[in-house]
C-alpha cells in the first residue's frame, strides 16, 4: 500500500540516513526552489552561505560528508543544506526538488546523505541514433535528478562517427552525413564547439563527461571515411545494420596510430574530466595477437595527455596502465581478466547487460530494444549488487556502476526516456544507496511517485506492472 502522506525518506536514490520528525512540515514555494537551484548552479555559493527565500545554503565541512555529501535539515521555520562542497549542496537540492515535488510541503527532520560509489553513471549512444545538444542536455537534466554524476558518451562506432576532429574532416562528413546510424535513421554529428557546449552544461550539473571512442573494433564510418586505414587500402561499404565484430583498425600500420593519436589528443583537450574511454569491445576480426599489440600501443595515450582510459572489460586481455579503470559489460558471472585486472590493482566500473543495459527489453512484449541479454524488468535492474557479482571484484575494487543505453533500435527522445525510466532510477539507487540501505518493496513504492511527475513533464516512460502506479 502506498502511504497517504509524504514521508522523508520518499527519495530515490534512498539516503543514506533519514531521521524524520513527523510532526514538523514546511510548505516552500517552487520559486524558492529554483532559486535555491540557480543558486548551486550559477557557482554563486563560495564559502559564505546564502539565503535563496527559506533555503539556506552553507559550505560547510563541519559534517565530514565527502565531496559529494549533504546534510538537510527541514524544520517548521525553514531549510538548511549544508555540505563541505557545492556538489554536495547541488545533490541535497536534487533532493528537495523530489520531496517538494507536487503540493510543495516538505516533510519534517534531518537527511544526511553521502554516496556509496564515487562513479554513477549513464551511456548514450550517439552512433547508432544521433542526438543533439538540445537533446542531451534535456536528457541530462533527467539523469541528474537521480544523482548521477558521470555522461558516457558513445561517439563513434561501425554506422557513425559522431565528433568532428580536425585534420579529418570526411570522419564526420560522411560518418556523420545523410543515410548514417542504423537503418541510415541517425545522422548528425557534433561540432567541437557542441561537444564543448555539452560538457559545460554538464560540468554546471557536477556531471562529468565520458566520452568514448571505440577501437580498434567498431570502426566501420572511420573505415569508409578513409581507406587508408583499411587492411589493404580499399574502400569498404558503409553499414546501417546492427551486426557487431567485423570491423578492425590495422595494428600493424602506422597510418592507424597517426589516426589514434590525433583523435585522443583532440579528444584529452576538448575534455576537462579525468576518462577517455577507448572501447575495445568485441574484437572479433581482429587477432588476439594483434589486439593487445594495438593495446599496448593505445592505452598508454591517455595517460601522455594526462587523462585515465577506461575500456570495455576486453581490454584486461592486455597489460594495463596504473590507472586503467575496466568496465565490465558481459552478462556472464565469472571473468578471468577482470579478476585478474582487480589483483593487479585496476578498478572496475560494473554494467553487467542482464542488470544495468537500458536497451535491453522489459518484457517480451517491448516494441524497443534488444533481448540477447534476456529481458530486463524493473526488479531485475534493481536487485543486486555490484561487489557481489563478480568474482574478485569487491568493494574496494569498485569505482562505481553505470546504466549503457544502445540505439540500435531507437528514433527520438520519447524512445530513449521509455528505455530509461523506471530502470535508470534503480541503477542510480545502486551507485548511491549504502547497500544495507535498500530494499525492492520500498524501491517499488517510492518509484510509483515519479509516474505522475514524468506525466506532467512529458516523459515517456514505461508503466512496468510491476509497480503500483497512482492512477492517472
Ligand atoms: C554490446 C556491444 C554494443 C551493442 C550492445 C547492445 C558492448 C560493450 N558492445 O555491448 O556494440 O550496441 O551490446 O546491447
Amino acid at each position: 500500500m502506498r502511504p497517504q502522506t509524504k514521508r522523508l525518506g520518499d527519495v530515490i536514490p534512498a539516503p543514506a540516513l533519514v531521521v524524520p520528525e513527523p510532526a514538523v512540515t514546511f510548505a516552500i514555494t517552487p520559486e524558492a526552489l529554483a532559486r535555491a537551484g540557480a543558486a548551486v548552479l550559477s557557482g554563486a555559493l563560495v564559502d559564505v552561505s546564502a539565503d535563496s527565500g527559506e533555503i539556506r545554503l552553507e559550505r560547510s565541512d563541519a559534517d565530514a560528508l565527502g565531496a559529494e555529501g549533504y546534510r538537510l535539515e527541514i524544520t517548521a521555520t525553514g531549510v538548511t543544506v549544508r555540505a563541505a562542497e557545492r556538489a554536495g549542496l547541488f545533490w541535497g537540492v536534487q533532493t528537495l526538488v523530489q520531496l517538494g515535488a507536487g503540493d510543495g510541503v516538505l516533510p519534517g527532520g534531518v537527511i544526511e546523505d553521502r554516496p556509496r560509489f564515487a562513479y554513477r553513471g549513464a551511456m548514450l549512444d550517439l552512433a547508432r541514433h544521433f542526438f543533439t545538444v538540445d537533446e542531451i542536455k534535456a536528457h541530462l537534466d533527467l539523469l541528474i535528478q537521480f544523482k548521477i554524476n558521470h555522461l558516457h558518451l558513445h561517439l563513434t562506432d561501425d554506422q557513425g562517427w559522431r565528433l568532428e576532429i580536425p585534420g579529418w574532416p570526411r570522419l564526420t562528413e560522411i560518418g556523420g552525413g545523410p543515410g548514417t546510424g542504423c537503418d541510415g535513421e541517425g545522422p548528425g554529428f557534433l561540432t567541437l564547439a557542441d561537444y564543448a557546449d555539452v560538457v559545460a552544461y554538464a560540468a554546471e550539473r557536477f556531471v562529468t563527461v565520458v566520452p568514448e571512442i571505440d577501437m580498434p573494433g567498431h570502426v566501420n564510418a572511420a573505415l569508409v571515411a578513409y581507406p587508408e586505414l583499411t587492411a589493404d587500402g580499399q574502400p569498404v561499404a558503409p553499414r546501417t545494420d546492427a551486426e557487431v565484430g567485423y570491423s578492425s583498425l590495422v595494428a600493424g600500420k602506422e597510418e592507424t596510430y597517426a589516426f589514434v593519436e590525433t583523435v585522443l589528443k583532440t579528444l584529452a583537450d576538448a575534455t576537462p574530466g579525468p576518462y577517455l574511454h577507448l572501447g575495445g569491445d568485441e574484437c572479433l576480426s581482429t587477432t588476439a595477437e594483434d589486439y593487445r599489440a594495438f593495446l599496448a600501443r593505445v592505452l598508454p595515450l591517455p595517460g601522455k595527455y594526462g587523462k585515465r582510459a577506461i575500456g570495455w572489460h576486453e581490454i584486461a586481455a592486455a597489460d594495463l596502465p596504473e590507472g586503467t579503470v575496466v568496465q565490465y559489460w558481459r552478462p556472464e558471472e565469472q571473468d578471468a581478466g577482470v579478476g585478474a585486472a582487480v589483483a593487479a590493482g585496476r578498478s572496475v566500473i560494473m554494467s553487467p547487460a542482464d542488470r544495468t543495459y537500458l536497451d535491453m527489453k522489459y518484457d517480451a512484449g517491448t516494441r524497443l530494444g534488444l533481448d540477447w541479454a534476456g529481458l530486463v524488468p524493473v526488479r531485475r535492474a534493481y536487485d543486486w549488487d555490484p561487489a557481489e557479482r563478480l568474482a574478485g571484484v569487491t568493494e574496494e575494487s569498485l569505482l562505481g556502476v553505470a546504466a549503457p543505453l544502445w540505439s540500435e533500435t531507437l528514433r527520438s527522445v520519447a524512445d530513449v526516456q521509455y528505455l530509461t525510466f523506471p530502470r535508470l532510477p534503480a541503477v542510480a539507487e545502486i551507485g548511491w544507496t549504502p547497500r544495507a540501505g535498500r530494499d525492492w518493496e520500498s524501491f517499488r513504492e517510492r518509484v510509483a511517485l515519479f509516474g505522475p511527475r514524468w506525466e506532467a513533464a512529458g516523459v515517456s516512460y514505461f508503466r512496468a506492472p510491476e509497480i503500483d502506479w497512482p492512477s492517472a
